[in-house]
């Protein structure tokens, strides 16, 4: 069986691999002070020459890149290369206003597909599995670059893209799929809707590559079990390539930074000070292979943790933590600091679904939280404990853990509307 993989580069010693960032790095600057004058800009704004950054200990002199830089670049103000050498965008529609449009060369997809490539044969991926990809197709990165991975293995792609469900598990049973990739919230939607099918005996998935949203490790086990399969994340982002700058290995504890590509630092997303190995802070990923869309210290208000800790797959790439919340999206509740993902963990702590809504509302001057969360249907047809009492027993944990209080609703399995690609899990009326 042939496997693919760069065991050269996953698992190279900490000092060749400063080595091999150091060199890439100095070349990338002088790319981008050269061939992109808003990047200049900033670097001559804060004093910095090329000639400043001889190695990754001088990452930290150059200035950082932010969303507003993107907006304000938009849409070609941080090409690197010209036009005519590139061949592909993808782009994201931007929740907040700012849509992010990142440019390719045939160098770049290559580069893509290749850390896609790496993260499917983490979970087991070979020349003999069958890889459904039920990310969105189109502007979005999830399909186009589980599919390219999927490719470079040598993998049977289905190109499926979302939705349209019954098909999805109709194709899955016939072509008897191995490894299915898409968000874990649609996983869970596939899960349902195979056990309603009565197909469960017909699926031979062994494994599942989700990300693009947060998800929790009981979100995991709840996967692992209804699917059985073993279920790896993925994370990535379109403005430093899309899916793949990490992926998970067979250890799940952590995902490994393809980092020959991708720098990562760690800063306090209040001061941009770097921040030392295992503490929390904010991702800041500099690309020093990319040619087209290159982007130096972007920070990406993705908030976890860092390590280097040895891992059994025998990769020495730096693993990150799950995503633990976003240092832009954190909400502040009557003056507290809320991650969605803790109150995801309390509901399925309660055995409940993972299709929940957090409603902000601001009545009377003052903050109100409602948590709406479906009963699985084995609860939902459970009249014994009573709804109120559980919905009670919620509210007082929450309010135990969180230090808020908060409305908290049990509705009907599927009575939360469902979402093809990334779930919506907050409506912040406060902002409208
Ligand atoms: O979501 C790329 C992707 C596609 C990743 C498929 C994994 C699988 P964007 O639409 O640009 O790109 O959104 C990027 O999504 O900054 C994170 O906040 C969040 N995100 C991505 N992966 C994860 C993950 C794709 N595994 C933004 N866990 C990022 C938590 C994730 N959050």
């Amino acid at each position: 069986m042939e496997l693919y993989y760069q065991p050269d580069i996953e698992r190279m010693s900490r000092t060749q691999m400063r080595d091999l960032q150091s060199k890439r790095l100095v070349s990338q600057v002088n790319h981008v002070y050269t061939n992109v004058p808003y990047y200049k800009k900033l670097m001559d704004d804060k004093g910095v020459k090329p000639s400043d950054i001889a190695s990754i200990d001088d990452l930290h002199k150059l200035p950082f890149l932010t969303k507003e830089d993107l907006r304000q670049a938009y849409p070609y103000g941080l090409l690197a290369k010209p036009l005519d050498d590139c061949v592909r965008i993808q782009s994201t529609s931007g929740t907040t206003g700012t849509r992010v449009v990142a440019f390719y060369t045939q160098n770049d997809i290559e580069l893509w597909e290749e850390s896609c490539a790496r993260a499917l044969t983490a979970a087991g991926g070979t020349k003999s599995d069958v890889v459904q990809v039920a990310y969105g197709y189109g502007l979005f990165t999830g399909g186009p670059g589980l599919n390219g991975g999927s490719h470079k293995i040598g993998s049977l792609t289905l190109p499926m893209s979302s939705g349209n469900t019954e098909r999805q598990i109709q194709f899955m049973c016939d072509l008897g799929t191995t490894i299915i990739c898409c968000t874990p919230s649609y996983a869970e939607y596939l899960a349902e809707t195979i056990e309603e099918m009565g197909m469960r005996d017909k699926i031979q998935l062994k494994a599942g590559i989700f990300g693009a949203e947060a998800w929790s490790q009981e979100m995991r086990l709840r996967l692992e079990a209804n699917l059985g399969i073993k279920a790896f994340d993925i994370y990535g982002l379109t403005e430093i390539s899309g899916p793949g700058v990490s992926f998970e290995c067979s250890e799940q504890t952590g995902m490994h930074i393809n980092e020959d590509h991708f720098i990562p630092e760690l800063i306090d997303p209040e001061t941009g000070e770097v921040l030392p190995m295992g503490e929390k802070g904010e991702l800041v990923f500099t690309c020093v292979s990319k040619e087209a869309f290159p982007l130096l210290r972007y920070r990406t208000r993705d908030i976890c943790i860092l390590n280097q800790d040895e891992c059994s797959c025998g990769r020495t790439l730096t693993k990150m933590s799950k995503i633990l919340g976003r240092s832009d999206d954190m909400l502040i509740i009557k003056g507290v600091n809320v991650f969605p993902s803790q109150i995801e963990t309390v509901l399925i702590g309660y055995g409940l679904s993972a299709n929940y809504q957090l409603i902000v509302d601001r009545v009377n001057h003052s903050d109100t939280l409602e948590i709406k969360v479906e009963l699985t249907p084995e609860m939902f047809s459970d009249t014994v404990r009573g709804i109120e009492g559980k919905e009670r027993e919620i509210h007082n944990k929450i309010a135990n853990i969180l230090g808020i209080t908060s409305k908290v609703t049990l509705v009907a399995p599927k009575s939360i509307t469902r979402s093809e690609g990334k779930a919506v899990r907050v409506i912040d009326n406060r902002k409208i």
